[in-house]
């Protein structure tokens, strides 16, 4: 059972048990090179979740340091406390952790999430970093957002519906309150991941979608098939009617 400080915290992440996160921590991942013709100002960002009906969002310790004053009591602040950028050797797949606990805490974190590229050269080092965030977590109430995605030889596309279960139940078997990962592009094989998860799953946003049906669409089938929610990033901020199609899936997430 949750400690009383923490339930607290996990309701304001997962009200009514479902969620909808805006992520934004693609100016490290992917770069502003990414992105030449949006607006990555973390404060456009924050006010697309408020005013779009999410409820919280995913930031690192400095974006998260500069929005949290204009962030409504009720809404979630996530730090993310692992980084990468992609101008590192595209075999590296490691996240390091670049903010503790305690400092996400002192920013005002009402959760913190970490990446573990599950499968990667480099897994041994997330999990011995991830047992520290953990226990650190543990001591301070801090709910943990696993985001699991598979880096595996043994599986060359980080999509394929197989290493993305295994990466899902491997974020719950170590001990994260709730896992993100990809979607697996069908509302079948993300039943089993579903399934094969016994914390609350999240699904990430992914690619631009090529239509915004196409976008919905999934949303509706991850839905069907028991995801608890999203965190979208590129497919909510880099659209024009961002705030519109972010209220359109908290309309669908209200009816599960
Ligand atoms: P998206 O909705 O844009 O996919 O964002 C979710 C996310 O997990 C981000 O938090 C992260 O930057 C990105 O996906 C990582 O995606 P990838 O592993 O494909 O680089």
């Amino acid at each position: 059972m949750f400690k009383q400080e923490k339930k607290e915290r996990m309701k304001k992440i997962m009200k009514d048990g479902k969620s909808l996160l805006i992520a934004f921590d693609h100016s490290v991942e992917h770069g502003p090179i990414a992105y030449p013709n949006i607006d990555l100002n973390p404060l456009r960002i924050a006010k697309i979740a408020i005013d779009g009906n999410a409820n919280g969002i995913i930031l690192h310790a400095g974006a998260a340091r500069l929005v949290k004053d204009y962030l409504p009591k009720d809404f979630a602040l996530i730090i993310k406390l692992t980084a990468r950028t992609s101008l590192v050797n595209d075999k590296s797949h490691i996240q390091s952790v670049v903010t503790t606990v305690d400092e996400a805490k002192m920013i005002g974190a009402d959760g913190v999430a970490f990446t573990i590229y599950v499968g990667s050269d480099y897994e041994y080092k997330m999990f011995e970093d991830f047992a520290q965030v953990k226990k650190r977590c543990l001591q301070l109430d801090m709910p943990l957002i696993g985001f699991m995605y598979p880096r595996s030889p043994k599986y060359k596309d980080k999509y394929n519906p197989k290493a993305i279960e295994y990466a899902a139940r491997v974020g719950a078997e170590i001990g994260c309150d709730i896992v993100k990962t990809y979607y697996t592009g069908s509302k079948e094989t993300f039943s089993k991941v579903v399934k094969n998860c016994f914390v609350p799953l999240l699904v990430a946003g992914g690619p631009e979608a090529k239509t915004k049906e196409e976008f919905l669409k999934n949303v509706q089938d991850c839905l069907e098939a028991g995801a608890k929610g999203f965190a979208l990033g590129r497919n909510i901020w880099a659209r024009e009617g961002s705030v519109e199609l972010l209220k359109q899936v908290k309309s669908i997430l209200s009816k599960y």
